[in-house]
């Protein structure tokens, strides 16, 4: 699942005259789109490691990739215009970029706040399973978070789990708790293209079973009222992510892309002394979310506006 660049590649990219992006509405406009994928495309070994990245994405057993754009971003510099335009180049080979949350640009920023409830993005605890915008009636179809800086106290490796694999090794009387509209999570104020607010919701989606989404966070076990019976069930499921779960340390420049129609997301707790770090050495990633094209397979038979 880690998808390196070859070195005809990486050398065509960084010199790539890639224009500053426009957006339409929150979502990035078409004519960026097509303007970064012609420079994408006329670039030596593209097609291949897009089909690569692509297979990792949507194909059997697959659910997340980690594109190593480090040299990259050594070259351009990992939190310059330029590199962050590649980047969002790639993502529009994987779906249309566009930001939920009025207020952010398209990419947001995920730095360590020291102060915040810790188990929360941006938190320096255990950031549990879960499905960024869990409670839209549509969520993103892709999470990706890109590494600018890892925490240079050594924490905070990504865990990543395959959520209908750990929902199949459930019982049936769990499943049929998780299929459910019982659960419910977090506000949900002012975003865009997420759909509307979905509570109470099913964590499975019983009608398209080991398709849909597997609407999951572990941080509603609590921050969330839930009756014993669903919540135990919900405990169930956590510890199954956890135990099919794999992790790893992103590096600077390592591009985490998540199809969360397959998996779920999380992060172990930074380590301690953060509040000793200057904020401009502590870890930081950059957030950017994908809808995925109509008709693509992943899709949900939608256009995305
Ligand atoms: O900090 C991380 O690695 C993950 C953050 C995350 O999942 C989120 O903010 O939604
Ligand atoms: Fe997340």
């Amino acid at each position: 699942m880690f998808i390196d660049i070859p070195s005809e590649l990486e050398a065509a990219l960084i010199g790539l005259p890639l224009p500053t992006w426009k957006l339409d509405g929150s979502f990035l406009a078409t004519s960026t789109m097509e303007r970064y994928r012609t420079e994408l495309t006329a670039t030596p070994r593209f097609e291949e490691t897009l089909t690569t990245l692509r297979h990792a994405l949507t194909g059997e057993g697959g659910g997340y990739a980690v594109l190593r754009l480090g040299n990259l971003a050594k070259a351009l510099g990992a939190d310059d215009d330029r590199f962050l335009r590649l980047v969002t180049a790639f993502a529009t080979e994987v779906a249309v970029p566009f930001s939920p949350f009025p207020r952010w640009s398209l990419w947001k920023d995920i730095g360590v706040k020291v102060d915040k409830d810790p188990g929360k993005s941006s938190g320096i605890g255990y950031n549990a399973f879960h499905m960024d915008l869990v409670n839209g009636t549509l969520p993103p179809d892709y999470t990706t978070l890109l590494c600018v800086r890892p925490d240079a106290l050594g924490g905070g490796p990504s865990i990543l789990s395959d959520a209908h694999a750990a929902a199949a090794r459930l019982s049936e009387d769990s499943r049929a708790l998780l299929a459910e509209s019982a659960y419910h999570y977090g506000t949900f104020f002012d975003l865009f293209g997420v759909g509307g607010e979905y509570k109470p919701f099913p964590v499975l989606d019983g009608s398209t079973a080991g398709k849909g989404f597997v609407r999951f966070t572990a941080k509603m076990l609590e921050r969330s009222e839930l009756s014993r019976a669903h919540a135990d069930a919900a405990r169930e499921l956590a510890a199954e992510l956890i135990r099919g779960q794999v992790s790893f340390m992103l590096q600077p420049g390592d591009y985490l892309i998540v199809n969360q129609r397959r998996f779920l997301h999380g992060r172990e707790a930074l380590r301690g002394g953060q509040e000793t770090l200057p904020v401009a050495d502590r870890r930081l990633l950059l957030q950017l979310f994908l809808r995925a094209r109509a008709g693509d397979g992943s899709a949900v038979g939608r256009r995305h506006r």
